[in-house]
């Protein structure tokens, strides 16, 4: 966005980054209708398999020659040293000066990282073991609420990373949770969202999980006070029923006393956990009394597998690297503003919304490390939903419109309900869209179907458009973290090539401050003084002469 003027950056001065211009150039006259029948091995040389997660990306538009030019790329930016430098627990995260070790969360036992000399590993088992102590009194009825009934609704309270993932995990791992228990997710400041969330549910037994790393986000807080005065209006205003009703997940224990919440009660994390990065660490409670403890363990195991991947196999088999690798090759070089993730697999609902946080918030960022500004592109807009819905709604434009969108088509070879004809059926269209896209229908096609000449235009597919595919056997907590740790080490990949703190996220400050500024001016009793735009001057008085 508005690069024109600026000084050329490090990177797009590296020789690499003008090989892969003049690559560009010569690649946007070849079709991957070309690619393929100019080399019919491509479909199964373009392939990578991590543990299981396959990687079908011969349907890019690239070459071996691509690819090694984006290598190259890699490498003259340092992403080695980059990668060594996380796992090693060094403070990349600049603007915070904070280590980025959400890697740890799933070190098994015994494995060593430092944070300021200290081995951070042994806490985290500690609170694993905590949380799994709790998850496992919950689910057995053991931990019973103030008038001795069992805890049969969980509702998590927080927001942004204490949420999104959250959510996504639960509706993701829904198949291995407890069916007799009922979850429920507040984050909107809205307040239907908790007067929804508990309209049908016995506040004796409810527990709540006010999951917040700092304790002061103002929904999640917000949220949290009007938990209390719900549960204390339904039993008879005991304060001592609290303790029994809610626990917290955060990094701030101060604060968590002042809300009268027993510390023993609460689960801590990092500063060295970012929010987006979270899920597995105690912010994942919710997912753990779902699912119980050793499924949460399973879901650890395959990040880390995913880890050990990402920092020992070389790029060119990488799938992490190929993945950002491609994303930089459409982003930078070819102009592409999104990616959608397509995951064919309804338990993976919110697996878009869950990226668009991690990839979003991670690497939409306007300036390098050192605070100029890039003349490149950054972070693309992650969007989707799962298939086959979206095949009967957006996916027209992708076809037929004039953007070129990547996308990732998430499969498993087995359902987790099997039921007559649905997987093949469903398996048969991530194929399709991924065929239907790399080699579209041309008008030699269309006209032998003895289609109308004038009609001919309109059915037509340029193809060309590019997407990967992503086949896991079936969706268990393990190839979920696989997943998870697939794409955050994509998104490192491209950050650490942009040259940009992908753990920071300034950009959601300035308007926490001005609401908190605005909220005195709608609530105040006489008339304010604003001293805002005219537009935001005009809306405030509008709003408070109809509130
Ligand atoms: C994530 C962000 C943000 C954060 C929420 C909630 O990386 O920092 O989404 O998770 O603002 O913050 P708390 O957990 O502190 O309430």
């Amino acid at each position: 966005m508005d690069s024109g003027n600026r000084t050329k950056s490090s990177l797009t001065q590296r020789p690499s980054w003008a090989n892969l211009l003049k690559h560009a150039d010569e690649m946007r006259s070849t079709t991957l209708r070309d690619l393929f029948t100019n080399d019919t091995g491509r479909g199964e040389r373009f392939t990578a398999e991590a543990d299981g997660i396959f990687l079908d990306y011969s349907k890019n538009r690239v070459t071996e020659q691509t690819l090694q030019l984006l290598l190259a790329l890699a490498n003259e930016t340092g992403l080695r040293g980059k990668i060594d430098a996380m796992f090693r627990g060094d403070k990349i995260n600049i603007t915070e000066n904070r280590a980025v070790l959400h890697v740890a969360l799933r070190a098994p036992k015994g494995e060593q990282i430092l944070v300021d000399g200290k081995d951070v590993v042994p806490e985290v088992h500690e609170v694993l073991e905590k949380m799994s102590g709790f998850a496992n009194r919950v689910r057995s009825g053991e931990w019973k609420g103030a008038t001795g009934k069992h805890i049969r609704n969980v509702i998590n309270i927080g927001i942004g990373g204490s949420d999104l993932g959250p959510v996504m995990a639960y509706e993701a791992l829904r198949h291995y949770s407890d069916r007799s228990m009922t979850f429920r997710f507040v984050s909107n400041v809205d307040g239907t969202d908790f007067a929804e969330a508990v309209r049908d549910l016995a506040a004796e037994e409810t527990l709540f999980l006010v999951a917040s790393k700092t304790f002061t986000t103002l929904e999640t807080m917000t949220n949290a006070h009007t938990a209390r005065e719900w549960l204390l209006s339904k039993l008879g205003g005991d304060e001592a029923a609290v303790a029994k009703h809610f626990v917290a997940i955060s990094t701030n224990a101060k604060e968590v006393a002042k809300f009268g919440i027993d510390t023993a009660n609460m689960f801590g994390f990092w500063d060295w956990v970012g929010g987006r990065y979270s899920m597995d660490s105690a912010i994942g409670l919710s997912t753990m009394i779902a699912i119980g403890p050793d499924h949460f363990r399973e879901m650890l195991a395959g990040f880390h597998a995913m880890d050990v991947h990402f920092r020992t196999t070389p790029f060119e088999r990488n799938l992490p690297v190929l993945l950002g690798l491609l994303t930089l090759w459409y982003t930078d070089f070819f102009d592409a503003q999104t990616v959608a993730v397509l995951p064919y697999e309804q338990y993976l609902k919110r697996f878009p919304a869950y990226l668009q946080q991690l990839t979003m918030e991670s690497n939409g960022k306007h300036v390098t490390l050192e605070g100029t500004h890039v003349d490149y592109e950054t972070g693309p807009v992650y969007w989707g939903e799962p298939g086959t819905n979206g095949q009967h709604s957006f996916y027209q434009l992708i076809h037929q419109g004039t953007r070129q969108i990547p996308c990732d088509f998430i499969g498993f070879a087995k359902s987790l309900n099997p039921l007559g004809r649905h997987h093949d059926m469903l398996m048969a269209n991530v194929f399709a869209q991924a065929e239907a896209l790399a080699f579209g229908k041309t008008a030699e096609q269309v006209k032998a179907e003895g289609t109308a000449d004038w009609l001919v235009p309109h059915r037509v597919f340029e193809g060309n458009r590019p997407s990967n595919t992503i086949l896991a056997e079936v969706l268990t907590p393990r190839v979920l973290g696989q997943l998870i740790a697939l794409y955050e080490h994509s998104v490192f990949t491209q950050a650490a090539i942009w040259n940009i703190d992908a753990f920071d996220q300034w950009g959601v400050e300035l308007g926490k401050v001005l609401a908190t500024k605005i909220l005195g001016e709608l609530e105040s009793p006489a008339d304010p003084a604003l001293a805002h735009d005219s537009s935001t001057n005009a809306l405030i008085r509008r709003y408070r002469a109809s509130k």
